[in-house]
């Protein structure tokens, strides 16, 4: 095998493993992954779970290829390369076998110091599953989240995650950090959940550090339309900024910036929700920094 000097020592651009589906349109998934990343100057590496020709929120008689059958040899191709990673980012899975097969793949793609790893673990969202999981995934999925540095679960699947029913009442602040911590006890030392409803009325992204026993929240303002890969967008930008060195609440608030932003830009165009937020429009924002202050201990 031929190897390029210096391959194997670092990347000049951030190298993201991203295993999630392709779904063609609906920009969800890596179709909104692929050019967040690559907009914030992140390598996206895209290990296709299942090709879909839509997303599953809203479209009925999709094409859908679930590809667990050759994610192995995908992954074992890129290891015989000698390919070294700065982040493995998965989301959504094609079948509940495929978090064994993800799990190895973690293992055998291990390999630069500090590697992160990013756990969507994407079921389902307003309390519901989606359409292609059944039960059995939300606890399998915990094995997964195990392994992670970070994940970005919204509440519904956070509390899929925790085997509790999905809390449709507002949250206050004890109950946002029993979630968090209660999540960080699965495994990851930071935990991240979206679309939480405070008892003051606010929306808002919640945030954990085990290791500094650090909680916030980052408040943001909804439209009233919630549209698929939102979270996918999230929690793309949330990667990119970590891979870039920023603070876990800097990310969060760049995070939720953009995609409150995005989906703000698209409601004023009244579109089709399933057709997702109109990304292309916003995305160059994400060539500069968009933190700001608007955050608060909790
Ligand atoms: O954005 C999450 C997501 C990813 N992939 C597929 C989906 C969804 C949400 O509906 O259907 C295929």
């Amino acid at each position: 095998m031929l190897k390029y000097e210096g391959e194997a020592m670092c990347n000049i651009i951030p190298r993201v493993a991203a295993i999630h589906d392709l779904s063609g349109f609906g920009r969800c998934s890596l179709t909104v992954i692929i050019p967040v990343l690559s907009t914030m100057g992140i390598q996206v590496c895209p290990l296709p779970t299942a090709v879909l020709s839509t997303h599953t929120g809203g479209f009925e008689n999709f094409y859908f290829n679930d590809l667990t059958d050759e994610m192995d040899a995908y992954a074992k191709h890129w290891k015989e390369l000698d390919l070294q990673f700065d982040c493995i980012y998965t989301g959504y899975l094609g079948s509940i076998k495929q978090v064994d097969i993800v799990l190895n793949i973690i293992k055998l793609l291990k390999s630069v110091e500090k590697q992160l790893i990013v756990v969507d673990p994407v079921m389902g969202d307003d309390g519901e599953l989606y359409s292609t999981f059944t039960v059995d995934m939300q606890h399998k999925m915990r094995e997964l989240v195990h392994i992670g540095n970070i994940i970005t679960p919204n509440l519904t699947e956070a509390a899929f995650l925790l085997n509790k029913p999905y809390p449709t009442e507002p949250l206050d602040l004890k109950e946002i950090k029993y979630y968090l911590r209660a999540l960080s006890e699965l495994g990851p030392d930071k935990v991240v959940i979206t679309s939480v409803k405070t008892v003051n009325g606010q929306h808002c992204n919640a945030g954990y550090t085990k290791s500094t026993d650090t909680y916030f929240i980052v408040p943001y303002t909804p439209v009233p339309a919630s549209y698929p890969g939102t979270g996918d967008i999230f929690a793309s930008v949330l990667t990119g900024c970590l891979l870039k060195h920023d603070t876990l609440t800097n990310a969060v608030i760049s995070a939720s910036n953009f995609a409150a932003m995005a989906s703000a830009e698209t409601y004023k165009y009244r579109t089709t929700v399933r057709e997702g937020v109109l990304l292309e429009t916003v995305l160059p924002v994400l060539t500069q920094r968009i933190d700001s202050k608007n955050f608060e201990i909790i």
